[in-house]
């Protein structure tokens, strides 16, 4: 028997695809036992099974260009080096939740909480994860393995090529279950969860890489241009508002996928939004009806990072995935050094959109993500925990912060497909072909009734009458593909000028005790944060800043959309096609040419910032640069923020 092995031994292909078929197995055990990697549908699971044979094929791969006795080593080193980082993720998975990211690795800080730990998180069991690299030893030790052949280059490099066919198929039905996947990456879950661990860990390398070359170069007269622009164009705060809130609490509502065409909407006579209907009337809610989203492809993410830092997003991927490293001096972080305790909270994973990273540069001192609550399977759908028990649960953690306190909701229930349980909403739908269109009035519907109930919540607990609400649809809910149902529930033609005038979402600013207003003025996302600030009494002049403040007898009303187009009260322009407002008459590109040029230079001047991670250059007076090693979302959000061991490090 051991000379028949030694026979199948010596064929140099066994050893190479005995040696693969052993990794992908451990792999797949490493899937289901180590990771939650949240499976939800058949291909998903499929895919994990595919997921690695693509990588395997090409480390293995590279063991085949030796000949002899050094093939076997080869086997062998690479063998160990994926067992190694397969394990070490596992072991930093058991701590975080998460997985390694080559910054984790180059930033000592970041990993140091799991050094005083990593021992405590191995287990005996774990030689599972070895059991391979030990037996090539043992073969290559008991001379089984004898010295291997050469192999034929074409031979090779069909290797090679089938390794990329498996990475193309793999990607390919990748990306029917999630469209974008590579150019949004999301998370890393997803990451692995669809292309594999090795994949992923490729994948995080390049992306780290690129990013870091994308700022190696910059330097602090890069700001030059940037410092020059935004003080020509900086807006006075309005003195009749300025600090008309000042030590109020904030709460942020991200109202997710919410336009403004729904407002006011009905359906067979029922209003969607009776709620958020009602506070446009309310005495004290300022309504802008005329703000536009201004977000990428990081949709939520990108409109939480201009809330937070009044920069745009990317033109393309995600600024949460690709530079939520960078230096900010973000809001949350402004009011934190002001006296603020500050918080998120979410019923989703805090891996998603790569929050847990991005909070830390933003000066969040608290995460509330999906494991602080009661994430039963009836009260979760799609991406996670459903807006009423959402706000129901988020009740408790609120008031445990110290006030004044900024904190920060997103809500998910109405998101792409828009749909929900059966029970959870009573509400008409309208009768297109189209079940996204027709399930969106059903989804708002329910969001705006948790809404309420939040409220309600709040005025119990006797937050309310402190606390500033304020509340943004994030970005668009129904894309221009789904144009002739939306002509018929419009009941107008859908053309480009119209789909840009549908890009409207809600923007609702309640505060307490100060008299609101419906604000007609154009102006979008960009714009927010300067306009809570003053609110709240908090200057802006030192701070780098895109936006103008929407309450601002200067207020400037130009409003770049992040792909180029932009809209002003009197044109809007598509495609670099100028239209009249609110006709919707092509004109003459004269007309936009002068706000056009604003929104280019606003654009670039952004994404130098941002790409160059400028704002490491700048220090605003007053104002300490945020240290990302003071916020740990690992240890018990429910203490006291101080508490955290790394805070602690800190301080002394
Ligand atoms: C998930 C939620 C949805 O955490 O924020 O993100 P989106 O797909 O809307 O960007
Ligand atoms: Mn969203």
């Amino acid at each position: 028997m051991r000379e028949q092995l030694k026979g199948h031994l010596n064929n140099p292909w066994t050893l190479f695809f005995g040696v693969i078929l052993l990794f992908w197995l451990k792999t797949y055990a490493v899937y289901q036992t180590e990771f939650q990697l949240g499976i939800k549908n058949v291909m998903q699971s499929f895919l994990l099974i595919l997921n690695p044979i693509s990588s395997l094929l090409l480390f293995f791969g590279l063991a085949l260009f030796f000949k002899g006795r050094k093939r076997a080593w080869a086997i062998l080193i690479i063998d160990f080096l994926l067992s190694f980082v397969l394990y070490a993720n596992v072991v930093y998975y058991r701590f975080f939740n998460d997985f390694i990211t080559l910054p984790t690795v180059l930033h000592s800080n970041d990993a140091g909480e799991l050094k005083d730990s990593a021992f405590a998180l191995m287990q005996v069991s774990d030689v599972f994860y070895f059991v391979d690299t030990l037996l090539i030893l043992g073969l290559i030790l008991f001379k089984v393995v004898k010295p291997q052949a050469p192999i034929q280059k074409k031979k090779i490099g069909l290797v090679f090529a089938a390794a990329a066919i498996f990475f193309t198929v793999n990607l390919g039905l990748a990306e029917t279950d999630r469209p974008q996947l590579l150019t949004r990456s999301f998370d890393r879950t997803y990451l692995v969860k669809y292309l594999g661990q090795f994949n992923y860990q490729i994948f995080d390398a390049v992306t780290t890489i690129k990013s870091s070359s994308q700022s190696a170069f910059a330097s602090s007269d890069d700001l030059t241009d940037v410092r020059n622009f935004v003080e020509a164009n900086r807006t006075e705060p309005n003195p009749e508002y300025f600090g008309k809130a000042e030590g109020m609490n904030v709460v942020y509502i991200s109202l997710e996928s919410l336009q403004s065409f729904v407002i006011g909407k009905e359906i067979d006579g029922q209003e969607v939004t009776p709620f958020l209907n009602s506070l446009v009337e309310d005495q004290n809610t300022f309504y802008f009806d005329n703000i536009f989203h201004q977000v990428g492809q990081g949709k939520t993410s990108d409109a939480e990072f201009m809330m937070a830092n009044s920069l745009y997003p990317l033109p393309s991927g995600s600024v949460a995935m690709e530079k939520a490293r960078n230096t900010y001096q973000a809001q949350p972080a402004i009011l934190e050094q002001k006296g603020y305790s500050t918080a998120s909270l979410h019923g989703n994973g805090k891996t998603f959109w790569n929050r847990d990273e991005l909070y830390k540069s933003f000066g969040i001192q608290k995460f509330f993500d999906a494991s602080y609550y009661d994430m039963n399977e009836e009260d979760v759908h799609n991406y996670g925990l459903k807006d009423k028990p959402f706000f129901e649960q988020s009740m408790p953690y609120l008031e445990s912060l110290e006030q004044p306190f900024h904190a920060k909701m997103l809500t998910l229930s109405n998101h792409h497909p828009f749909t929900m349980d059966e029970g959870d909403v009573d509400f008409p739908t309208p009768e297109t072909d189209d079940s996204v269109v027709n399930g969106y009035f059903q989804t708002a519907k329910y969001m705006d009734e948790s809404i309420e109930q939040f409220f309600n919540d709040l005025k119990e607990s006797g937050l309310y009458d402190n606390t500033v609400i304020v509340m943004y649809g994030d970005h668009y809910g129904i894309s221009n593909n789904h144009n002739s149902a939306m002509e018929e529930v419009m009941g107008k033609e859908m053309n480009p000028y119209e789909n840009a005038q549908l890009q409207r979402v809600p923007l609702f600013i309640t505060a307490p005790g100060v008299e609101g207003k419906q604000v007609h003025k154009y102006g979008g996302h960009m714009d927010i944060r300067d306009t809570v600030l003053h609110l709240l009494g908090v200057e802006t002049d030192e701070f780098i800043t895109f936006g103008s403040d929407l309450l601002s007898e200067d207020h400037r009303e130009i409003v770049p959309f992040r792909n180029g187009d932009f809209v002003t009260p009197e044109v809007t322009s598509v495609n670099e096609q100028c239209y009249a407002n609110p006709t919707g008459e092509k004109v003459d590109a004269e007309a936009c040419e002068q706000a056009g040029k604003f929104a280019k230079e606003s654009l670039e001047l952004s994404d130098k910032v941002v790409y160059g991670d400028l704002l490491r250059f700048y220090e605003p007076e007053g104002f300490k640069p945020v240290n990302r090693d003071d916020y740990n979302y690992t240890v018990d959000q429910t203490k006291p923020f101080q508490e955290n061991p790394e805070h602690e490090k800190e301080q002394k």
